[in-house]
């Protein structure tokens, strides 16, 4: 069996097709459209769910998990914690995701009719051990549940029980790490065993391995890893975690996770892990994965861009936040409503600030290179303390917040806090501003990634740039971790209220 998959139309898609912090896609077909979830680890809601119906355009649609009885993420739960690698499946008329709480519900499934939402209430899997579980259903009806080590046990998927014991699969190429995220499928006359291997850093990997039954064995393919950019001159590094499918002309792609790191050595990632999507061949009855680059030739089906433009802006005007809003571990409505004060989004501080895991946050993923962020902001009708910041956890942070009559720059890198810069409020509510640039040429080995400028407008809309930072320090090599940035509006003491937020991309 041979597909070729990409057209010759001359026209071309840019990846990642899902820019910033969308990490460990799982992606499912079910008739001419496509739904793709990722992890979310300590935000709330979580599990993202995206909506596509050619595989390059995506529009997030909902988060899967969006009620608490359904993501109980502690107030201690650690950043990177919490919701790990789903995976997405569409069987007998129903949407299937399961997923890992890593801090204290472990593995989870939940199902749906529309994936949109609702999502049912969990079913606990108290037998299923390991992370990044995967589903799959044998001709007979009988579900499989691997997971990463990688390992396989039965299950029923409307009870949760499990039968027998978890069954050793694969262990990857010998001496490599972290073998994972396994996902099992039948593809003609062999059922595939699709992993990741050598770690979600630079030696990330995705290999393969068939058999002739769900439950192997399973013979490796001869030409592992079949995609790593590992010790590659490539400006997409960490590629792995993958998933198939196959595009609506019969051809197969793959949706991966990968990294763009910008600025000398070792070279910094700012987004997080971002999802991509690359051609499949069949040869011999393996897949050939093709390059993964920026910029590759169209499929051969019409594009569908969405008929709206993604929504950057919004002025609070409805009653429920927007899908592509996350908080931290919480979001209690009283804390985070845009109720109170009509046409305004309304944060009520719980205590904690921007250095602790419990604070009053509500934010969306950084997803340009080079982006401009602004927020009304208006602390002195709540007497409150607030702000914006760009995010990558407790300990990594920059906030440009209003706050006893100042307007201050604050930067949080590891153990060191400081104020960097301050001046008195201007009257009334104010414009905040955040704004990152990519540093251009890298002549010196030692340059960061980017800057991140904070500063606030004058009423007359001039920018006031308080500070200008190493965008390094809230990178995931020097934070460590799975997330991304996150740009966020705060409160950390009072009521803070906020007119409106508006995330502009200026390139990429
Ligand atoms: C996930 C594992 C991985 O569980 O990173 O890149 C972990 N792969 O499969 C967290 O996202």
């Amino acid at each position: 069996m041979r597909v070729t998959s990409v057209s010759e139309t001359g026209t071309t898609f840019s990846n990642p097709v899902i820019p910033g912090f969308y990490p460990d896609p799982s992606i499912c077909r079910a008739g001419d459209d496509y739904y793709l979830a990722c992890s979310s680890f300590e935000y709330f809601p979580g599990v993202p769910i995206l909506h596509s119906r050619d595989l390059v355009h995506w529009t997030q649609i909902g988060n899967a998990l969006d009620r608490p009885s359904q993501l109980r993420l502690p107030p201690d739960t650690a950043s990177s914690g919490g919701i790990y690698a789903p995976t997405l499946r569409h069987h007998d008329g129903r949407f299937w995701l399961i997923v890992t709480n890593v801090s204290g519900d472990g593995n989870l499934l939940f199902t749906a009719t529309d994936p949109g939402g609702p999502w049912s209430e969990p079913i606990r899997l108290p037998g299923v051990h390991g992370i990044d579980p995967d589903i799959a259903w044998d001709d007979d009806g009988t579900c499989w549940c691997t997971t990463a080590g990688v390992g396989q046990i039965r299950l029923d998927p409307h009870t949760g029980e499990t039968f027998g014991t978890r069954r050793q699969l694969w262990s990857g190429a010998p001496g490599a790490k972290a073998p994972e995220a396994p996902h099992l499928y039948r593809i003609g006359d062999y059922w595939y065993l699709l992993i990741a291997e050598g770690g979600t850093e630079r030696g990330h990997g995705v290999s393969i391995a068939r058999g002739r039954t769900p439950t192997g064995p399973f013979e490796p393919c001869p030409a592992n890893p079949i995609l790593t950019h590992r010790g590659a001159d490539h400006p997409i590094q960490n590629t792995g975690h993958a998933d198939l499918v196959q595009g609506p002309d019969g051809s197969w792609w793959m949706v991966l996770l990968g990294v763009r790191p910008g600025g000398g050595t070792p070279g910094w990632h700012v987004l997080g892990r971002e999802t991509y999507l690359v051609p499949v061949e069949w040869v011999d009855g393996w897949p050939v994965v093709g390059d993964l680059s920026p910029v590759l030739p169209a499929p051969s089906w019409p594009l569908q861009p969405p008929a709206a433009p993604p929504q950057h802006r919004d002025d609070f005007d409805a009653p429920e936040p927007a899908v592509q809003w996350i908080s931290l571990r919480q979001r209690p409505a009283e804390d985070c409503t845009t109720k109170q004060r009509p046409g305004w989004l309304t944060l009520r501080a719980r205590g904690g600030s921007l250095d602790d895991a419990d604070v009053t946050f509500m934010g969306r993923r950084q997803q340009h290179r080079s982006c401009r962020v602004r927020t009304l902001v208006d602390a002195a009708a709540g007497q409150g303390d607030g702000g914006l910041a760009v995010r990558l956890d407790e300990s990594h942070h920059y906030s440009v917040e209003v706050t006893s009559g100042q307007v201050r720059v604050r930067a949080r890198i590891g153990p060191l806090n400081t104020v960097v810069a301050s001046r008195p409020t201007p009257p009334g509510p104010v414009v905040l501003r955040v704004e990152t640039t990519p540093v251009a040429t890298v002549n010196d080995p030692r340059s960061g990634p980017d800057s991140v400028s904070l500063g606030f407008e004058e009423p007359d809309g001039t920018f006031v740039e308080l500070a200008s930072l190493d965008g390094r320090y809230l990178s995931t090599e020097v934070a460590g971790g799975f997330t991304g940035r996150v740009f966020g509006m705060y409160a950390t003491a009072g009521t803070v209220h906020f007119d409106w937020f508006d995330y502009e991309p200026l390139e990429d």
